[in-house]
């Protein structure tokens, strides 16, 4: 062997190892320490070893099998038919060639699909006889898994009996057991509570779940199934495709995914795709792709399998939307209120579909709890449009000379002290309006989009414009001349006279935009929409004491003392006063809610998009004649306002049996 090649084999022995670690930590443990993109990087590293040099790779290699044996405690169930593994594709082009392979070895032009949501959690195997579960079993390696009858048994979703007259005599239903976000962080919650193990992710919460060799604990796990397949059968005549056998399996009261849909080729299959990435964070659950399956039965017979995948079918994976990455630095930021939140900064890394460099570390207790460093190796997650988060810490990793992280005592802006509230959590600078980082926060809330909207007014101007010591309250902004605006750095001619425009464009507002704006702590938009629509005036508002405040819907003790004491301050009077007064800021007379407003009392949720006004605009208008308008369905809903692409807000709504009406009837109302 030369150098180069013990290299190599040497290379391959490592990584074989490492893969071989994390399988364990994964699969028995149900307790991973690196992200699964990292795990697939190593997969993927040691494949590509093996096929430039074939001659060296082992027989027992990682790479030969997917899933892991059984743990102790359960016995072991050798699946009759063995439950196959998908192959991954990462980009358009790996589904352009899956399809282009089906179509050459079929010689057909155009094939069927069902793309399906890849849930992400656990696959079981569930034996009905003559309608009756009989045997439960995870996966396993694909080839036996283990016994856990006794904790699918406990899984409402799962029927003990299947419904209808003609039932198969053998059944065995293939699924995903699998836990919703929300449970996910309620279980975490209570681990927390109890000093219990935290899950890293609903993922290993439900495999750590339905693993418990005591299914009491199974019981109190919030988990569910959905069926994607089936393995064997006898007794009944069988669909001819793959959506009538989900169809047919509905029929026999099991859960399928309602997300599924029936797509013709190559175009098909990456609408479906894009589709369901773009509402991937509005599912109650995650998933982590889209699995393509050739819908025709009779074709996947005559495709096959090669190395325990089917060539009929792949899963065509989603951003990853956890990674890597080391910790460069830990700071603090000052928010509008004060409020002072520890931001972990990055070695840059490509998350959630964006490059990531800052992730919030919530507060200090968090800090605390995950045990982080400078130069810690951490796991960042980034889902959706929620603000990147560091999940986990790889201690093992950790660098020798790391010190522990200590909470400044002083406010990294002003200098003011750093106190915290009661619970000890929740950090304040002592420093209010004396602090310029509270300054700029106010100020950019106070011109944001949904509070004055002052166009052309961003996070960077106001920044400079602080900085510069041109503006030090929200009524400064209506003082700006040209000439000062000029004088600023990066900002033309053109640009001033335009937000010199938008500036005297936002002198005539409405109540609730100017309450929200103000930037009272917990005042949102619906908040405010309450307080203009149940005082009428701003004055009645600011001389309300707490137990009058307290008479407008949902607004407890806790609010009622944020708005009395806002409104107590001297330099917040003189600030309203000089907007008021001064800047002329007007608004149209709001008209009080009589206690015969039409709506009164009705709770409305609103989800997709509206053609003749925007959410803003029907919100203000529904609390206007009385009626509430709240961001979740719940049992306490009386309408959901559907636009187009409504969410999964409608999907609840149907559950629910909630009214859902469409822009038409809530015009028709609004009239
Ligand atoms: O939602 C899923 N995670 C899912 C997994 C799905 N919708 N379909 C699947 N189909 C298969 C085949 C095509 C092999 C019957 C799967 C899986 N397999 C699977 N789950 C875990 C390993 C393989």
């Amino acid at each position: 062997m030369t150098t180069r090649h013990a290299d190599v084999a040497r290379e391959m022995a490592r990584l074989a190892t490492e893969i071989e670690r994390h399988n364990y930590l994964y699969y028995v443990k149900d307790d991973p320490v690196v992200p699964d993109a990292e795990y697939d990087r190593l997969l993927r590293e040691l494949e590509k070893l093996e096929k430039a040099h074939p001659e060296l790779a082992a027989d027992d290699s990682p790479t030969r099998r997917v899933g892991a044996r059984a743990d102790e405690g359960f016995r072991e169930v050798t699946h009759e038919i063995p439950m196959l593994s998908l192959a991954n594709a990462f980009d358009p082009e790996e589904v352009a060639e899956f399809d282009e392979r089906i179509r050459r070895r079929l010689e057909c032009e155009v094939v069927e699909y069902v793309a399906e949501p890849k849930l992400d959690g656990l696959a079981v195997s569930l034996l009905y006889e003559n309608g009756r579960l009989v045997r439960g079993a995870t996966r396993g390696d694909g080839r036996a898994g283990e016994d856990v009858t006794a904790n699918v048994r406990v899984i409402r979703s799962i029927p003990l009996k299947l419904r209808g007259e003609k039932l198969p005599t053998r059944l065995e239903v293939r699924g995903e057991v699998l836990m919703t976000r929300k449970g996910f962080e309620r279980l975490n919650r209570r681990q927390d509570e109890n000093d219990g193990k935290r899950y890293a992710n609903p993922r290993n919460a439900a495999a750590g779940s339905l693993r418990q060799l005591d299914p009491a604990i199974t019981a109190q796990r919030p988990l569910e199934f959905y069926a994607y397949g089936t393995g064997v059968f006898d007794g009944v005549k069988w669909p001819e495709t793959h959506a009538g056998v989900l169809e047919l399996l509905g029929e026999f009261g099991l859960r399928t995914n309602p997300h599924r849909e029936v797509v013709e080729g190559l175009d098909g299959l990456l609408r479906a795709w894009e589709s369901l990435n773009a509402r991937r964070d509005e599912l109650p659950y995650e998933i982590d792709g889209v699995v393509y399956k050739v819908n025709d039965l009779a074709l996947q017979e005559r495709l096959g399998f090669v190395s325990r995948a089917p060539r009929w079918a792949l899963a065509h994976k989603f951003a990853a939307q956890e990674e890597l990455t080391r910790v460069r630095a830990i700071e603090v930021q000052v928010g509008r209120t004060g409020a002072i939140t520890p931001v972990a900064r990055l070695e840059p890394v490509f998350v959630g579909g964006v490059t990531v460099s800052n992730a919030t570390l919530h507060n200090y207790d968090e800090i605390k709890r995950l045990d982080v460093r400078v130069g810690d190796s951490v796991i960042v997650r980034r889902a959706g449009d929620v603000i990147p988060e560091v999940v986990s810490v790889l201690h093992e990793r950790r660098p020798k000379n790391s010190r522990e992280w200590n909470f400044p005592e002083k406010c990294p802006v002003c200098g003011s002290d750093i106190v915290f509230d009661e619970g000890g959590v929740i950090a304040r600078c002592s420093g209010g309006l004396f602090c310029d980082a509270q300054v700029k926060e106010t100020i950019k809330h106070f011109a944001s989009r949904r509070a004055m909207d002052i166009e052309g007014l961003g996070s960077k101007l106001v920044e400079q414009m602080v900085d510069a010591g041109v503006i030090k309250t929200v009524a400064d902004i209506f003082e700006l001349d040209k000439e000062t605006l000029v004088s600023l750095e990066r900002l033309g001619e053109k640009s001033a006279d335009n937000l010199l425009a938008a500036i005297d464009a936002a002198r005539k507002t409405t109540l609730p935009r100017f309450l929200f704006a103000l930037g009272i702590p917990q005042i949102g938009e619906t908040t405010a929409g309450q307080l203009a629509s149940y005082f009428g005036h701003l004055d009645a508002i600011m001389s309300a004491g707490e137990e009058a405040l307290q008479e407008v819907p949902d607004i407890g003790p806790v609010v009622a003392h944020n708005v009395v004491e806002f409104f107590a301050q001297d330099h917040n009077r003189e600030v309203i006063d000089a907007l008021v007064d001064k800047a002329k800021i007007a608004w149209p007379a709001v008209q009080r809610v009589a206690d015969d407003a039409r709506l009164k009392g009705k709770t409305f949720v609103l989800t997709g998009s509206l053609s003749g006004m925007s959410r803003t605009e029907a919100r203000e208008k529904l609390v206007a004649l009385g009626a509430k308008v709240s961001s979740s369905v719940s049992g306490k809903t009386d309408y959901v306002v559907a636009g187009a692409d409504p969410g999964s807000k409608l999907d609840k709504a149907e559950r629910l049996g909630v009214a859902v009406i469409d822009e038409d009837a809530l015009m028709e109302m609004l009239q």
